[in-house]
């Protein structure tokens, strides 16, 4: 990999890898639809909207990997997640082939099967449980990733990313969270890994209390360094005795379950 792209580098994530993949690569190329700080040695810097096929097609020229960030990273209207996260997710992986591009990390999310109950262990192999239309949008990547690796060869590492953060934020958060070093060695096997066709692996931490079998990570190298278990205690005396709602309690998403739920029966 001689220059890798970032889309969506003005969130968080993209902030952190900004950082960590500084000098890992020849030229990390940084891009976003919201002006960035300006480019350091080592780093080219882009305004794009993935809505639009011609600026997302100069903005993939010579590029030989993508982190693919970019987008709308939590529940909205269905108009803003169809043309953020749907419509500028094709545009990427068609640009992408068009310009030769290898390899592609996906941020999908966990709540590309967040309707999975908190009982139940789940590994890559389940079927797609989206828990809203954001979760939708990350199913959607991860099937588009898949005929693009299956069509035209592009290697795929999708990252079902659980919540990405200095340290774990709540009692849900303990199950999924993943530290930003963490993060940097999935992304990095991602990119450098000689045989990555099409791969579904879970962006989380070493979690004790992890709902996740991340076998699939780890038979391709992740060793992951960091566990939400010191912050497990300080946690659950803050949350205890906090009303709960039934629903978001149940099931691996959380609130993005509870929010719009109207069946009279909660899913198995
Ligand atoms: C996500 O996919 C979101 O991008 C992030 O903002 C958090 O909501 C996270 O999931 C989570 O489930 O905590």
């Amino acid at each position: 990999m001689d220059r890798v792209l970032i889309t969506g580098a003005a969130g968080g994530i993209g902030r952190s890898l900004r950082e960590s993949l500084l000098g890992v690569y020849r030229v990390l190329r940084l891009s976003d639809r919201v002006p960035l700080a300006p480019a350091r040695t080592g780093e080219e810097v882009d305004l794009t909207e993935l809505s639009d096929m011609a600026a997302v097609e100069r903005m993939v020229d010579g590029v030989d990997g993508i982190v693919h960030l970019g987008g709308i990273s939590g529940e909205s209207e269905w108009e803003r997640i169809l043309q953020s996260n749907i419509a500028g997710t094709y545009n990427l992986f068609e640009a992408a082939r068009r310009a030769g591009v290898q390899r592609i990390i996906v941020a999908t999310s966990n709540h590309a099967v967040g309707f999975y109950p908190r009982d139940r262990k789940i590994d890559h192999q389940v079927v797609p449980r989206p828990d809203s239309r954001y979760g939708v949008s990350k199913a959607f990547a991860e099937a588009l990733a898949s005929l693009y690796a299956d069509k035209h060869g592009i290697g795929f590492l999708c990252t079902r990313i659980g919540n990405f953060g200095p340290r774990p934020i709540d009692k849900r958060r303990l199950s999924i969270w993943i530290s930003p070093r963490d993060y940097t060695q999935l992304v990095r096997i991602g990119l450098e890994h000689p045989d990555i066709r099409y791969e579904i692996v879970y962006g989380v931490s070493n979690n004790r209390r992890s709902w996740y079998d991340n076998s699939n990570a780890e038979r391709l190298g992740y060793r992951p360094q960091d566990d939400s278990e010191p912050q497990a205690a300080a946690i659950l005396v803050a949350e205890a005795g906090t009303a709960k709602d039934p629903i978001a309690e149940r099931y691996q998403g959380g609130t993005f379950c509870a929010d719009e739920f109207t069946a009279e029966k909660q899913p198995d």
